[in-house]
């Protein structure tokens, strides 16, 4: 079962307890949605929580309730170390493993103090003390939505600061709805949905709200850097060092771009190279049953989701294009007979 210890912490939480809340580098809507889901919950019921990222997350999320009390390692790593070594209770969401977050990790892995694992990536950890972990399921905000309905029924999925997380988390991950959708999902959007916020607004905020320089840059990606391979049914796109000063852009300006490979018709496979001062980080996204995690996990050191997945390459740009295209006909080739 990929659930432990769920009874055994409500009970835990009787008492108040130091909390610090955890995920991962470059968070993304699910990250801070799950965090911030228990964070109004656990701080709501008495309990000392402090939050933590590895790095900043994007502006675009800055009006999510609570996220300004946010702290960020890459600036605060003191003041966080403090939290990790004071905490009773760790909570670490929408990741799958501490050894992903780097010094942060490291630095939690330093206590005994127990964890509580909630994910949907593949492979979680299930060494923790208490874990809520399904592989698959749609985002951290839908498993959040499970645990706290166990713990405390209707009532708190009604508040409007947590509907509100939840809501964006389940939001973004899916691509507004557009997958990893299911009967079930949809029921708890319900129940979301009667807390009193406006979701047109938050989709909105979160959909129509790009920088022009990100729109110009996409603009640019599309025109003078996409590649087609049609006998592959794949599309690459690649971004250079120089692309970044020239646009004036930071790497989470770029995570977008590669979803648009697939709006063309007979594309199925999209991947976004991005240079980075030492490494090339490289963004998989595909449709229907091509496996992008397979080819995350055994080529670029990645991996994630069947149709999401990310990795990096340390022998420069050009050599990770390489790369992939090397292994896209056998990729290719497993799936297409299933597609
Ligand atoms: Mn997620």
């Amino acid at each position: 079962m990929p659930e432990k210890g769920i009874l055994e912490l409500k009970i835990f939480l009787e008492k108040p307890r130091k909390i610090f809340l955890a995920s991962h580098r470059n968070p993304d809507g699910d990250a801070l949605g799950s965090t911030l889901a228990f964070y109004h919950y656990l701080s709501q019921n008495g309990h000392e929580v402090s939050m933590a990222f590895p790095s900043e997350f994007p502006p675009i999320y800055s009006w999510m309730p609570g996220s300004d009390k946010i702290l960020i390692y890459d600036r605060q790593s003191e003041e966080i170390n403090k939290c990790i070594a004071n905490a009773e209770l760790f909570i670490f969401v929408d990741a799958n493993n501490l050894s992903r977050i780097d010094k942060m990790g490291l630095e939690m892995q330093k206590y005994e103090t127990p964890l509580f694992l909630v994910d949907h990536h593949l492979d979680p950890d299930l060494t923790s003390l208490y874990y809520y972990a399904f592989p698959g399921e749609s985002s951290a905000c839908d498993l959040v939505f499970d645990v706290l309905t166990e713990w405390e029924q209707k009532k708190y999925i009604e508040n409007i600061d947590i509907a509100t997380c939840l809501y964006t988390g389940i939001l973004t991950d899916t691509g507004t709805f557009s997958y990893n959708t299911s009967p079930k999902l949809f029921e708890k959007l319900s129940r979301l949905m009667l807390a009193p916020f406006n979701h047109i607004e938050i989709q909105n905020k979160i959909n129509n709200a790009l920088p022009e320089k990100n729109l110009r840059l996409l603009g640019y990606c599309l025109y003078h850097r996409l590649e087609i391979i049609p006998e592959y049914r794949a599309g690459i796109i690649f971004l250079t060092k120089s692309d970044f000063e020239k646009f004036n852009i930071q790497r989470g300006d770029a995570e977008g771009i590669v979803n648009y490979i697939l709006k063309i018709n007979n594309i199925d496979i999209a991947v976004l190279f991005t240079q980075q001062p030492t490494i090339t980080k490289i963004s998989f996204r595909s449709l229907g049953d091509y496996n992008v995690e397979e080819i995350a996990k055994n080529y670029f050191n990645g991996g994630g989701h069947k149709n999401a997945s990310g990795g990096s390459h340390f022998k420069g740009l050009k050599s990770a294009i390489t790369l992939f295209k090397e292994h896209l006909p056998e990729f290719f080739n497993k799936y297409k007979t299933i597609n």
